[in-house]
């Protein structure tokens, strides 16, 4: 165990020495880690260029942090639940010594294929326990393991493949996800006439479906595992040598490869996992997430295996075979923390309380949300059903680029407020800056949130382009990360996230740039223009709303509507595709050539008038136009 907080003083004084003695703080608690050396020094850093190191010299492997550590005092129990697609099929339990010998098992084969420390390998997998074998072993043998979401589209995965020149593709046969069988080998095929990187597929027969396996690249993943040793020696890595590859969209076309590191990455996701959720030896803790998320990485995988403790695994989908699913393995399995997003709650809120009639949720502890901001109809909707108004609900603020936690209550001991994320965990300094960069101090100020010191699990570039991190999360306001997103502190001094100031919406929890999607619609050969925008959604908290200038001279809006959802599919995925298409004249812009997003948005939202000085628009009449145009 790290450092566990019980009380409200004690969250109240150790955030304080955090602050005032963040090498102390942070040293204290990386102490209980296991270390093949320890570090020279706690942490090094300049946000100019940008760059981190935590545990500077410290050598480790995070996967002894979770094998060898627990393997004697908790070898006999659960390691992963899994809880399979269809509920006719049976869950699987895997013990801490079964995962030890499964994930060397599987290091030994990628080593068979060559594989080694620094080589990139995806992970492109339905949720099933070899998904987060898969992980584990990469990082075993040091290997950097990139997990792309497997609803993500040929060219989206081509592109991913590319950009980290993966030697090594994991993937299955095909995936369940409730009542549909996704083809994802043909993914992975078609994505391969892209690339060049890689030499190996490895392919795990999930559904037993029909698959093409090419010769000398193509490996089933029991052949591979066959005859292969079930002990590894673990890699010795540098605290600062890369952990995975997370690709993440901004606000420009093209996703970038958020990069973690080991050491900093262990310490943080254990710490903040073992606090936010109070969890205890013995307890079941389900995250809902997918794999190919932050939030599946830190907190499905590495936090709780990290901290010793039994992780729900769900192949399946909320809705199917009814909207009951969800607390059907909350009754089965004895759930105690069930960590979800806002975009679920407020599917499943839609589907009434009687899905919820008849299962039994006493077990449930403490509930939690992430991903976008929650209402605050669905929170007190989650409170009062699902957590029978005895649960605390942790809404935890954090992103892809914080590798963990930032912004969260501590279960029970800390206050909750609906739709906020409340206080910083110890260790992090956030702060508020307005336009200018000035730091708005006190309480009751609205601004952009801004990270003013390190923490462990910070981002340290993103692959292949350091420059790009610069501009990307230090450069808007020197000395600072910048989250791109907008924040209050109210009048208690409590935080609430209000959403994304830049060009990035989030539709279900999954961050989308609208550039790239513009990108995507423009590949349709109609398209001559495009711009993307959010809107307020009841279920998706955001959808995406497209207005495109497009040629239409003998076709129904309609189906070329319908061709330009395809096309988005086809490049990025079907989560990306655009609730609303609106085929219009123009698009409003400055002379410059910059089209007035803010307008559009208002638009969107069904606001008619109140756009402000539109006179600098090149041309003034569009916005009319558009007006008159929506359905
Ligand atoms: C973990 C994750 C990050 C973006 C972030 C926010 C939004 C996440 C909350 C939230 C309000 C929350 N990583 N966001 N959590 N907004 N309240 N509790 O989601 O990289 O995929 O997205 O998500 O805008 O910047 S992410």
């Amino acid at each position: 165990m790290s450092i566990k907080i019980h009380t409200l003083a004690g969250y109240i004084h150790e955030y304080e020495k955090s602050v005032l003695q963040p090498e102390q703080f942070w040293s204290r608690i990386a102490e209980t880690f296991h270390w093949r050396q320890l570090w020279q020094e706690v942490v090094r850093w300049n946000f100019d260029e940008p760059s981190v190191e935590w545990f500077v010299g410290g050598k480790l492997n995070i996967t002894e942090n979770i094998l060898e550590r627990h393997l004697y005092t908790l070898g006999d129990r659960p390691a992963i639940i899994w809880e399979p697609n269809d509920p006719a099929e049976t869950a699987l339990t895997i013990t801490y010594r079964e995962l030890y010998h499964r994930v060397n098992e599987f290091a030994n084969a990628m080593k068979a294929q060559g594989i080694g420390k620094g080589d990139r390998v995806i992970i492109y997998m339905p949720m099933t326990p070899e998904a987060a074998i898969a992980m584990l072993a990469c990082a075993r043998i040091g290997a950097i393991h990139s997990v792309v979401f497997a609803g993500f589209s040929a060219t989206a995965l081509a592109d991913r493949i590319n950009d980290c020149q993966a030697r090594l593709v994991l993937t299955a046969d095909e995936n369940y996800r409730g009542a549909k069988v996704i083809p994802v080998k043909a993914v992975v095929d078609e994505a391969l006439t892209k690339c060049t990187s890689v030499e190996k597929v490895i392919v795990l027969q999930r559904t037993g479906g029909p698959v093409n396996m090419q010769d000398n690249r193509d490996i089933w993943w029991h052949d591979a595992i066959a005859g292969q040793p079930d002990t590894c020696e673990a890699e010795e890595m540098d605290a600062e040598d890369m952990l995975f590859i997370l690709y993440t969209s901004g606000s420009t076309g093209k996703p970038k490869g958020v990069v973690h590191t080991c050491g900093g990455y262990m310490v943080y996701t254990q710490f903040s996992f073992e606090n936010v959720f109070q969890y205890r030896q013995g307890d079941v803790y389900w995250c809902t997430a997918d794999v190919g998320w932050i939030t599946g990485h830190s907190y499905i995988v590495y936090g709780p295996l990290l901290a010793g403790a039994t992780t729900l695994m769900f192949e399946g989908v909320p809705t199917w075979p009814d909207a009951g699913r969800f607390w059907d393995i909350v009754d089965k399995h004895r759930v105690n923390q069930f960590y979800t997003a806002p975009t679920a709650i407020r599917a499943l809120q839609a589907f009434g309380r009687q899905p919820l009639e008849g299962k039994d949720l006493s077990s449930l502890k403490v509930l939690g949300t992430v991903g976008e901001p929650i209402n605050e109809e669905a929170w007190h909707w989650y409170h009062d059903h699902v957590g029978k108004g005895r649960c605390p609900i942790v809404d935890t603020w954090w992103q892809t680029e914080t590798g963990g936690i930032m912004i969260s209550p501590i279960a029970g001991i800390t206050p909750t407020k609906p739709a906020y994320a409340t206080l910083p965990l110890p260790g992090i300094q956030p702060v508020i800056l307005d336009n200018d960069g000035h730091e708005l101090k006190g309480n009751s100020v609205e601004g952009n949130l801004c990270i003013k010191f390190p923490w462990p699990s910070m981002l340290r570039t993103t692959y292949g382009d350091h420059e790009r991190c610069r501009q990307t999360y230090f450069s808007q306001f020197p000395g600072y990360y910048f989250t791109g997103d907008g924040v209050k502190r109210d009048e208690d001094g409590y935080y609430r996230i209000l959403g994304r100031v830049d060009d990035v919406i989030n539709v279900s929890g999954h961050r989308m740039g609208t550039a790239e999607v513009e990108n995507a619609i423009n590949e349709h050969p109609r398209v001559v223009e495009s711009a993307v925008v959010g809107y307020p959604h009841e279920i998706k908290g955001q959808g995406i709303y497209a207005y495109v200038i497009a040629d239409t001279t003998g076709r129904t809006e309609e189906n070329l509507e319908e061709e330009i959802r395809a096309t988005v599919a086809n490049i990025i995925g079907p989560i990306a595709k655009p609730d609303k298409i609106q085929i219009v004249p123009g698009l409003p812009k400055t002379r410059s050539g910059k089209i007035m997003r803010r307008i559009l948005r208002k638009i969107a939202e069904g606001i008619t008038d109140d756009f402000g000085d539109i006179s600098t628009l090149l041309d003034p009449e569009v916005v009319e136009k558009i007006i008159a145009g929506k359905k």
